[in-house]
């Protein structure tokens, strides 16, 4: 992308409202807009990050087999009724009547409309164990939206449904989707704790919240530091095997690390005072065991191997997609702006054309951004007639990892400067050079999609 064409609305000053540093650097980079309280329009910037994260998501769960499909926004109050959440859910539920004065609602989770599907299309416990999932926007009518999408009204979030015959099988679809939320959260460059919850309006009595440590968390969570130093990496695990999900699941919960909602003082005291920390998190995802708290009112059951019909055991599984584009930038920036991990930058490199309109620096601009682009790299091209330090003020903001600058004294060596976002530091290397050492850079980002 060159962005001569791009529609990259930067603001100079910082906006007022926002009081957190991912809310004023979406704002300022161009990410967002708003356009009601806790409402927003995904700028260009914005959406291709969103779209990274989304494509995360989903190769992740489709590789612990977990199936996508598509349900709507709107949805029919009668379904709520037959749960009983209808009233249950209270001022966050937007009801909306339609022309037939229907009851309709714009769905702030999906439980009872997949139970639905799956009660009007499975009959037997032989098409078990089965896990739907989607991403859609969801609508919660938060007291008090805030924070920018960190905590939204509307907003993204995949969810996905387990349905499973025995309460022993639906806990394995459980520890399943620890697991691949532990890979998930990584490929973002995130380290995200699961933490024992509390389960709310979704219901039942195993529950943990994946949280994201950082100052400005919404969250109050109790943990023993040792759990910082555990990270799941590059690990091949067979979701289909019980034994392999459960020895990682005991691994990742087997320290103390609880949101303020399940605390228990006695047993913090029980770790050693100096591993003892409390801090703030933010929430980016959650997963419940609920049993047959669904499928039972709604009759979602299927016919056994002893040929008795049985309720299904199920089990409902969130990530907060557009939370985590604030929550990515929460744990990665500095004062000049945003700084992407590699797993999720808008553009995996940017150039900065120090003289534009001089042909040896144009010529060697456009030959980088060709070759990178069919490197299967994404790259922003700063092809404007402006100074040299708005452009770099520009690359800061918006947090591309790497940038390559291209300026006349280099090139008369063969040399163009590669700089670390995150570091500050550069190099000087050849342009055939800084292509090789972009290729190894983001290799390992290419294979973990694999
Ligand atoms: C699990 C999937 C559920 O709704 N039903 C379907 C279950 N869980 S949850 O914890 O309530 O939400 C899942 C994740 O969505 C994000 N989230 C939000 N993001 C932005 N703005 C909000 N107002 C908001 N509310 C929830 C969180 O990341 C949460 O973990």
């Amino acid at each position: 992308m060159r962005l001569s064409r791009y529609f990259l609305p930067v603001l100079k000053e910082t906006p007022s409202e926002a009081q957190i540093a991912s809310h004023r650097l979406m704002l300022r980079a161009g990410m967002i807009k708003q356009q009601s309280a806790g409402i927003y329009s995904w700028l260009p910037l914005g959406f291709k990050v969103l779209s990274r994260i989304e494509q995360i998501v989903n190769e992740e769960q489709q590789r612990a087999g977990h199936i996508p499909l598509l349900m709507p926004t709107l949805q029919s109050a009668d379904l709520w009724r037959e749960s009983g959440r209808y009233d249950a859910y209270g001022d966050e539920l937007l009801r909306v009547t339609d022309r037939h004065k229907r009851d309709m609602l714009y769905g702030p989770t999906n439980e009872e409309m997949i139970t639905d599907i799956f009660r009007s299309n499975v009959n037997s416990y032989k098409d078990l164990p089965l896990t739907l999932y989607h991403i859609q926007w969801k609508f919660r009518d938060e007291i008090r939206p805030r924070f920018g999408v960190m905590r939204g009204r509307e907003f993204l979030m995949k969810d996905g449904y387990n349905f499973d015959l025995t309460k022993d099988a639906a806990l394995h679809a459980y520890n399943r989707h620890l697991v691949s939320y532990l890979r998930t959260y990584e490929r973002m460059g995130l380290q995200a704790i699961p933490m024992r919850a509390d389960s709310g309006p979704i219901g039942g009595d195993d529950t943990h919240e994946f949280l994201v440590l950082a100052d400005t968390g919404e969250s109050e969570v109790f943990y023993d530091s040792e759990i910082t130093d555990l990270r799941f990496g590059n690990r091949h695990i067979d979701y289909d095997s019980v034994e392999e999900c459960q020895a990682v699941l005991d691994e990742f919960t087997s320290r103390y690390a609880r949101t303020d909602e399940t605390h228990d003082e006695a047993a913090f005291a029980q770790i050693p005072e100096e591993r003892r920390r409390t801090a703030r998190g933010i929430e980016v995802g959650q997963i419940f065991y609920f049993g047959t708290k669904y499928s039972e009112p709604m009759g979602a059951t299927v016919v056994g191997p002893d040929g008795q019909r049985t309720p299904v055991h199920m089990g409902s599984h969130g990530i907060g997609v557009s939370r985590l584009v604030g929550a990515i930038i929460e744990a990665n920036h500095d004062d000049k702006g945003i700084i992407w991990p590699e797993g999720v930058t808008p553009f995996h490199v940017g150039i900065v054309n120090l003289k534009q309109g001089d042909a040896s620096v144009d010529s060697a601009c456009e030959a980088l951004y060709r070759e990178l682009t069919a490197q299967g790299m994404e790259v922003l091209y700063d092809d404007r007639d402006e100074r040299a330090g708005a452009k770099f003020a520009t690359m800061d903001l918006i947090g591309l990892p790497w940038r390559i600058t291209v300026g006349p004294r280099g090139l008369q060596a063969n040399k163009v400067e590669l700089t670390s976002r995150r570091s500050g530091e550069s190099e000087e290397l050849s342009p055939a050079d800084v292509v090789l050492r972009l290729g190894q850079i983001y290799q390992p980002v290419f294979d973990a999609a694999k």
